[in-house]
């Protein structure tokens, strides 16, 4: 089920990290299950792997027909889907609108190598438009330039686990 965590901004200058694990495979651990379409611009990216399809990280819907994730979640050699109005990954809830992807953009300057350089965003177009509703919406974008102040509250959303156990 998908998963919200309040938490502020300064936490991305790692102020409360013993209180969200991150673990190896850069999950964040925590938060509380969200009401079902809570957050209607959140997608889960899917790979395909053995015969099925795997979630994997995240993202927004930005525009109808594009997705805006983690560079980090993009490997090259694999095949993705978008899934959006997703709630329960392993039931069918009914809402969900599944999307193949006709490209992917890397930022330029993203580097696996040099993660604290940042630019860790990439954009996935879909190969058809999603259809808005109570369950699939666009997400607001910032105003380009705006950097959010100190201890600005902030509410991460996605797939994962309550406790760490
Ligand atoms: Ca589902």
């Amino acid at each position: 089920m998908m998963l919200q965590l309040l938490l502020l901004a300064a936490l991305a200058l790692c102020g409360r990290c013993s209180e969200l694990d991150v673990d190896g495979v850069q999950r964040v651990v925590g938060g509380t299950e969200a009401r079902s379409h809570a957050w209607p611009y959140q997608i889960s990216l899917q790979y395909y792997s053995s015969g099925s399809w795997h979630h994997t990280c995240g993202g927004s819907l930005i525009q109808r027909n594009w997705v805006m994730t983690a560079a980090h979640c993009v490997n090259k050699q694999l095949q993705y889907r978008v899934v959006a109005g997703e709630h329960n990954l392993n039931v069918n809830d009914g809402t969900e609108q599944v999307f193949s992807v006709s490209k992917i953009v890397v930022h330029p300057y993203w580097n696996s190598n040099n993660v604290g350089a940042g630019y860790d965003i990439a954009l996935f177009r879909l190969s058809t438009s999603a259809t808005l509703n109570s369950a699939v919406q666009l997400a607001v974008l910032p105003q380009q330039g705006i950097v959010l102040p100190n201890n600005y509250p902030c509410v991460i959303t996605g797939w994962g686990l309550t406790r760490s156990e």
